[in-house]
């Protein structure tokens, strides 16, 4: 795992919550729900890019349209391209940018990542708007955990061991950022799913 900090300037920042702002009018944010028993997640979700992470009753899954609207996600801006050629040191393009909307209070609980085909590839991770309080442990459930806050400009990629460790957000820490009007954050997460040819 490998944090950079402020890896994205004030202005790249902005830039990047405009670009979203356009993808989101065409690709609105839903409310997935969990598996079988239908518990809505506090987290609001859409996707950029080719394929995109959906969970419902039916289960986890990646596909190329919206559950909502059955239209392709919408194309995943360059900038999101150049972070990934620059940080996540694998030869060949992301194919899902899960865009993850944390309002006050919003949270996501331990799980890992793992409705990908291809676990050598890093998941790299965009920190935007208030500050998160991320927790990580091991690749098995029940170890040790550690916290680390998450800032606004903030990359972080997760490789090698890390790929799947068990990882969520306690908390989101309200007025620490004044990048959203609104407040809340919002993290983007730039994955490799299918294996490369
Ligand atoms: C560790 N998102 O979308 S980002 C997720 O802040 C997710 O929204 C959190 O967990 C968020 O699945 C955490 C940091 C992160 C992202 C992906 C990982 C950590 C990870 C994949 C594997 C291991
Ligand atoms: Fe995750």
């Amino acid at each position: 795992m490998t944090q950079h900090p402020a890896a994205l300037d004030r202005a790249a920042q902005e830039a990047l919550v405009e670009a979203l702002r356009s993808a989101v009018r065409l690709a609105p944010l839903f409310t997935p729900v969990m598996p079988r028993t239908g518990r809505p997640f506090s987290v609001r979700m859409t996707n950029l890019g080719p394929l995109g992470w959906v969970s419902d009753r039916a289960g986890y899954r990646y596909q190329p349209t919206h559950p909502e609207t059955g239209k392709p996600w919408p194309a995943m801006p360059q900038v999101l391209l150049d972070l990934w050629q620059r940080h996540a040191a694998y030869p060949h393009l992301p194919e899902a940018c899960l865009v993850n909307f944390y309002n006050q209070g919003a949270k996501m609980g331990l799980h890992q990542d793992r409705d990908e085909e291809d676990f050598a590839a890093p998941v790299l991770s965009i920190s935007l708007g208030d500050t998160a309080v991320f927790r990580f442990g091991g690749a098995e459930r029940g170890g040790k955990t550690q916290t680390l806050k998450l800032h606004s400009g903030d990359v972080l990629v997760m490789g090698g061991e890390a790929r799947l460790c068990f990882h969520g957000i306690d908390r989101v820490l309200g007025g620490t950022s004044t990048l959203l009007k609104e407040g809340g954050r919002i993290n983007l997460t730039l994955r490799r799913v299918t294996r490369p040819n």
